[in-house]
């Protein structure tokens, strides 16, 4: 039997290992054996750093032989004390389950740590594979107003308003002067050079509110 897996420590009285036995990826997962229904165990993640108000997702596969299993990400202030606490449980038994927990860092959060559970009244061997934690990017979409279209104001598309008058960069041909093909004898292909012009192309496009 070996010993606990890196970055990860126990949390209360646990039997933990790492294991080959069942494994989701590679050659190992960890095991936890729950022998006792008066107290829950676990293992817990090395602290992550996190910024307070943006959501954040923790995630493992379980695959429980007796039991019950859950996946906690839990917020930790700077002296390490928990503030917040959210979990995703899996009952399915003998086979790889996700489970995947998201919340937001309250606003005193310095870190957040995840955590593999097994819960008070549980009783049984869980194995954890492929366990992650990420930052949930905003639905960006839902800050833009009338992204559907479906709103119309006088028969114009609500708070969208037309622009015009884009610039735009192109390729084109200039026409050198002999002084300048003396300037620039290097570049000088047959009395032409290429070169970048800008200009200015009336474009029609609408740009949100
Ligand atoms: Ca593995």
């Amino acid at each position: 039997m070996d010993g606990l897996p890196r970055y990860w420590s126990t949390l209360f009285d646990v039997t933990s290992s790492t294991s080959t036995e069942r494994k989701r990826s590679g050659e190992r997962s960890v095991k936890i054996t729950d022998s006792k229904n008066n107290g829950g165990i676990g293992l817990r993640s090395a602290r992550i750093p996190v910024t307070p108000g943006l959501k954040y997702e923790a995630y493992a596969y379980a695959y429980i032989e007796g039991g019950s299993a859950a996946v906690y990400i839990e917020f930790l202030n700077e002296a390490g004390g928990e503030l917040t606490l959210a979990n995703a449980g899996i009952t399915s038994l003998n086979e790889w389950k996700e489970a995947r927990v998201s919340s937001i860092a309250p606003p005193t959060a310095k870190y957040a740590t995840v955590r593999l559970y097994l819960g008070a009244a549980n009783v049984g061997t869980t194995y954890f594979d492929d366990a992650g934690f990420r930052d949930v990017l905003p639905d960006l979409s839902a800050n833009l107003i009338n992204g559907q279209f479906e709103l119309i104001d006088h028969g114009r598309t609500s708070n969208w308003r037309a622009v015009d008058g884009i610039v735009a960069w192109q390729f084109t041909f200039m026409l050198c002067s002999l002084i300048d093909l003396l300037k620039m004898m290097s570049l000088n292909i047959g009395g032409f050079v290429w070169g970048m012009k800008r200009t200015s192309t009336p474009r029609k496009a609408l740009r949100s509110a």
